[in-house]
């Protein structure tokens, strides 16, 4: 028996996704062109999809997980289980407009004609705001919609926001934020369960250690009270005896932004030597 976890084959999510089974330990090959892959040394199949099609595939049992943007999920409104976010393929969906355009809040919304790849999640804000706007649906490059005459504004994803700017548009309003999530067909049996939570606890340990250093430094004994203080590590840091008598090295875990900020600290106090390296995998 095997479970089945579908993916995006080729776009955003594709390199994450196959980075964190690889994290999880999971070994399989992914050349182009093919369509599924079994795993050499975990009971799992992965299927190579288009995001779009993931959803409907994990409600229909198809597929028993699949990895996909929340937002795809979410347009297609079909039953699957959210079992984790995983921390990568952060985006908005939002509604903007020319730049030059006057907006004062939903009701400025009224009347237009807008264009979306998101039509059900753009409906739903609209009706819940009770604004009566046109949705003009179309499949890809939203953001021209308005520069050619198609719509007087549109509702797409937006990460970093260039593409609004190099296309003469505002964000007005963001109606979902959205990652790559991890979902399940809500009827798997009790065997396939166990293979996912098996997957599910491997997975934590991996995104645990996201954003997380592991430091190690040098001091002098009488400085380790105040470097601890700096350091606030998962438990307490680790001080262990160098052979130079009267050093210690101190190890902990940091917060990836943290660094630096009490680096000069650190040195003040009289660290040394000091090491931040990754972590691949945090278990509590
Ligand atoms: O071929 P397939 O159908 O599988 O892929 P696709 O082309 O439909 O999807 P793809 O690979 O573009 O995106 C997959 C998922 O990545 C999305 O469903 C989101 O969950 C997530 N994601 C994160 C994004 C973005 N960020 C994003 N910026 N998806 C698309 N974009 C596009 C957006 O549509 C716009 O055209 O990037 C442009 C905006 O980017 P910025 O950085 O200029 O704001
Ligand atoms: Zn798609």
């Amino acid at each position: 028996m095997l479970l089945r976890l579908a993916i995006q084959k080729s776009g955003r999510l594709s390199d994450k996704s196959i980075d964190l089974l690889h994290g999880c330990g999971i070994r399989f090959s992914h050349p182009k062109g093919r369509l599924r892959a079994v795993s050499d040394n975990f009971p799992i199949e992965i299927l190579y999809l288009r995001d779009d099609d993931i959803p409907g595939y994990v409600a229909d049992g198809v597929a028993d997980l699949g990895m996909v943007g929340e937002n795809v999920v979410l347009e297609k409104g079909v039953q699957v289980e959210e079992v984790r976010r995983l921390g990568f393929g952060r985006c908005r969906l939002a509604i903007a407009l020319p730049r030059g355009e006057r907006y004062d809040g939903v009701s400025s919304l009224q009347g237009r004609h807008l264009a979306t790849s998101y039509p059900r999640l753009l409906e739903r804000f609209l009706s819940e705001n009770g604004v009566q706007a046109s949705i003009h649906e179309i499949s890809g490059s939203v953001e021209i919609a308005p520069g050619i005459g198609l719509a007087d504004g549109i509702c797409d994803l937006v990460s970093t926001g260039s593409t609004l700017l190099s296309n003469g548009l505002k964000e007005v309003e963001t109606i979902l934020r959205s990652e790559a999530v991890l979902v399940a067909n809500p009827d798997l049996s009790e065997e396939k369960r166990q293979l996912l939570e098996r997957i599910g606890f491997r997975m934590d340990a991996v995104l645990r250690s996201k954003g997380f250093r592991y430091i190690l430094l040098n001091a002098p004994v009488g400085a380790v009270g105040q470097i601890i203080r700096l350091l606030p590590g998962m438990r307490s840091p680790t001080v262990v005896p160098l052979a130079d008598e009267g050093w210690v090295s101190i190890h902990s875990v940091i917060q990836d932004d943290d660094f630096w900020s009490i680096v000069d600290q650190l040195k003040e106090a009289g660290a040394e030597g000091m090491l931040v390296v990754p972590i691949e995998k945090m278990v509590m």
